[in-house]
């Protein structure tokens, strides 16, 4: 739905400019704001900000706002001799009605095994179109993961997905690190055991926000892998058992790991939860959470969350399982996903899964630029006040 932004009705107070729109949709903006957003008080090249919040008078008063040729409104503050022409495309684009603020934060799209038959498998060919690839980036920042097949079964070739998903992250693990069962190995994930549903390296500040797999050679027995939506587990657990939800997301639990080169430590809660109720993250290792140290109660009702959790994410209700073959690859959000595996049998052939960990900020970036650039935009800086794209044309992008 295109929004309008056309004006029916224009108004203010010192205080406050109110717009009317022609669709019956209505949007007031602070002074303070409007003054703090001066178009011209941002640097033409790059949008930048060029004063600061001590630069804005506390308590600026309109004097007033009349709309001009272009189409864009003219505010006068009557506190000082400053004046300011303000898009109404880019007026319309800001709204803070409780409505616009509630649409402007981008939601996951949760899954349990019921919707898993949504998540999106691409041909590694099909990325040399800008379209699968912002298609594919789309689907991983959604629903947190996807998957590519056919991507040639080469040593490094894991770095070439990288490249175009975002920054790698080098840890203690290596630029790439090889899944394969080692005699003596510093980290279980490199034996034939079965791995429990977990978010990797917990124990790192700040932890890899992505994480890609790809398969190099499959084993013939075992090795299955498993996917859950840890934000749909959380949610449920939030639904069902406030109590254990709030306590997972209270109290901070250690995690560590240590190697004979590393010793790495982090203390953070299962859940994290921003200001305003909304799951940012999940991390979830069984294998690294270090000896508790809490306090008796706090003890007590961590450990009964963390059973109630730990028995959800275990639930076949919640589960994606799939036998990841040769040249399959996947990338998934390691802050949200959890991923597992079940037992490589002995005597299999050698199974070598290639993995490296991505950042989520430039992932994030390459697809906004992705889409942008699809639809002929350019930059979305807050210096563009006639130019800016509405909320609702970046949206529908996003289902072409
Ligand atoms: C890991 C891991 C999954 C697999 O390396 O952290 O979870 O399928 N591996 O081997
Ligand atoms: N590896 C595969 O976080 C973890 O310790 C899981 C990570 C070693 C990079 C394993
Ligand atoms: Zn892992």
């Amino acid at each position: 739905m295109s929004e309008s932004c056309e004006l029916a009705k224009l108004s203010f107070t010192p205080a406050r400019l109110r717009i009317n729109w022609a669709d019956g949709h209505l949007s007031d903006y602070d002074s303070i704001w409007l003054r703090e957003n001066c178009p011209q008080d941002r640097d033409p090249r790059n949008g930048q900000r060029l004063v600061d919040i001590l630069d804005v008078p506390p308590e600026p008063a309109i004097g007033a706002a009349s709309q001009g040729s272009n189409g864009s409104i003219l505010i006068t503050w009557r506190s000082e001799a400053k004046s300011a022409w303000f898009g109404l495309d880019w007026l319309r684009g800001h709204c803070y009605c409780e409505e616009h603020r509630r649409s402007r934060n981008q939601k996951p799209i949760l899954w349990t095994a019921k919707n898993a038959g949504d998540l999106l498998t691409l041909d590694y060919p099909a990325l040399e179109s800008r379209k699968s690839r912002a298609q594919w980036l789309r689907a991983l920042a959604e629903y947190g993961i996807a998957f590519l097949r056919n991507v040639p079964c080469t040593d490094g070739q894991v770095l070439q997905v990288a490249r175009f998903v975002g920054y790698v992250r080098e840890t203690n693990y290596g630029r790439t690190f090889d899944v394969r069962s080692v005699d003596k190995p510093n980290n279980l994930a490199y034996s034939d055991l079965g791995l429990g549903v977990h978010t990797d390296n917990p124990y790192r500040e700040p932890v890899p926000g992505l994480q890609i797999l790809h398969c190099l050679q499959a084993s013939d027995e075992g090795g299955e892998s498993v996917f859950v939506d840890g934000f749909a587990v959380a949610e449920s657990l939030r639904t069902d058992h406030l109590q254990a939800f709030e306590t997972l997301a209270r109290v901070e639990v250690p995690f560590a790991f240590c190697d004979d080169t590393a010793e790495l430590r982090a203390r953070r809660p299962l859940l994290t939860v921003s200001p305003t109720g909304e799951l940012l993250a999940v991390h979830y290792n069984n294998r690294s959470i270090a000896p508790l140290s809490l306090a008796p109660d706090e003890l007590a009702q961590f450990y009964s969350a963390y059973r109630l959790f730990a028995g959800l994410l275990r639930s076949s209700a919640f589960e994606f399982r799939i036998k990841l073959g040769n040249g399959d690859l996947v990338a998934f959000n390691n802050c949200r996903l959890l991923h597992g595996r079940t037992a490589v049998q002995p005597g299999a052939a050698k199974r070598w899964l290639q993995g490296c960990y991505v950042d989520q900020d430039g992932m994030l970036s390459n697809l906004a630029v992705l889409e942008r650039n699809l639809q002929g935009a350019s930059p979305s800086r807050n210096r563009e006040s006639i130019l800016s794209r509405t909320a609702s044309q970046s949206a529908t992008l996003s289902t072409t």
